[in-house]
């Protein structure tokens, strides 16, 4: 038989395609695609509770990735900075809890990028829109930066760069797509990073939106 094929009455099981993408990165094409309807409603149910904002960054500007968080933290920023909260600044109240399908596909996918046992305590969710973008930043508010962060792209497609230590470092792009699932650790952690703003286009999943989750261990 050919290589590639299956024999009579075998089922071809989808294997994710894995792409070291940098020193400690590891993009799992697919990872995710089974969970993907699962996922996104859980991000309506987390949205239900803690609404999509757009939040203000230190310098006074508004940020156009609309985001939300659940977990035992979540990533907040206002003109006071950058930093983890328990509550949500808008209600006052916790973040709603992170549902076990996020924690245990962090899990599984960290494990399978040689990063086992990871258990995040505070999930990102980003929504984006055709026309926004995030500009190049590192993330720098977790304790502890010897854990990865864990990505997980749902809806539009996005260009993701991926840069270096320095700003100024050359970025490469990448196409990240619905049901993609990237672990980012060791000497990847730090890198700058950013989305292109993302083209119009509608998913069937999610309409015109793309949405992010980053898994992360932030206390
Ligand atoms: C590389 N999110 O939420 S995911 C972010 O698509 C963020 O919404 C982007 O950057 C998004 O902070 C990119 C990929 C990603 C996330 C975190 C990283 C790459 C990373 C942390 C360190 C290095
Ligand atoms: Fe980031």
């Amino acid at each position: 038989m050919a290589r590639g094929q299956v024999g009579d009455g075998e089922l071809l099981v989808p294997q994710p395609a894995r792409l070291a993408i940098g020193e400690g990165a590891v993009l799992l094409g697919g990872f995710a695609a089974q969970a993907a309807d699962r996922l996104v409603t859980a991000i309506g149910e987390v949205a239900a509770k803690a609404p999509f904002r757009t939040m203000t960054t230190p310098g006074g500007r508004q940020m156009s990735v609309a985001m939300t968080n659940c977990g035992a933290a979540g990533w907040v920023s206002d003109r006071a900075g950058y930093r983890y909260s328990h509550a949500d600044p808008d209600s006052g109240k916790c973040w709603p809890a992170m549902p076990e399908l996020f924690a245990e596909l962090a899990a599984n996918a960290a494990a399978a990028a040689g990063y086992p046992g990871f258990a995040p305590d505070a999930c990102l969710v980003n929504r984006y829109e055709p026309g926004v973008q995030l500009s190049l930043h590192q993330d720098r508010n977790e304790r502890d930066f010897s854990a990865p962060i864990v990505s997980v792209s749902l809806g539009l497609p996005a260009v993701f760069l991926f840069g270096g230590r320095a700003r100024s470092d050359p970025a490469r792009a990448f196409a990240l797509h619905h049901g993609d699932v990237v672990v980012w650790g060791g000497p990847s952690r730090l890198v700058y990073h950013g989305v292109r703003r993302i083209a119009d286009g509608v998913h069937p999943i999610t309409g015109r939106v793309r949405f992010n989750l980053t898994l992360r261990r932030a206390l």
